[in-house]
């Protein structure tokens, strides 16, 4: 039998899942697309590699900041994006590649 309070931290987990939305961002031919995104907190971006070759995505700001690493072609990589503020996207392999996310409460 679930203790009163494992139960009520399923239900939480549940019911965020219910509104977290997810996106896809395309890697291909070198940019990212869409260029601009606006999202929620909790909400999952889904990073696609559409290319031949490999991407780095990454993100040095301090309220979502993440490193995929080496994501080879046809690769899903999903990130949550878990405070609101502005996430400039950059890959670490082709230095024009570049792309912003707008995460809001
Ligand atoms: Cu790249």
């Amino acid at each position: 039998m679930m203790k009163p309070v494992v139960m009520l931290a399923s239900a939480l987990t549940l019911s965020m899942s219910l509104y977290a939305a997810e996106h896809v961002i395309n890697q291909k031919d070198k940019a990212f697309a869409p260029g601009t995104m606006k999202v929620k907190v909790g909400d999952k971006i889904i990073f696609k590699n559409n290319d031949g070759f490999a991407h780095n995505a990454f993100s040095d700001n301090e309220a979502n900041e993440f490193d995929i690493g080496m994501q080879k072609p046809g690769q899903d990589v999903s990130i949550e994006m878990k405070k609101p503020g502005k996430v400039e996207v950059e890959c670490a392999i082709h230095p024009n590649m570049h792309m912003t996310i707008e995460v809001v409460e």
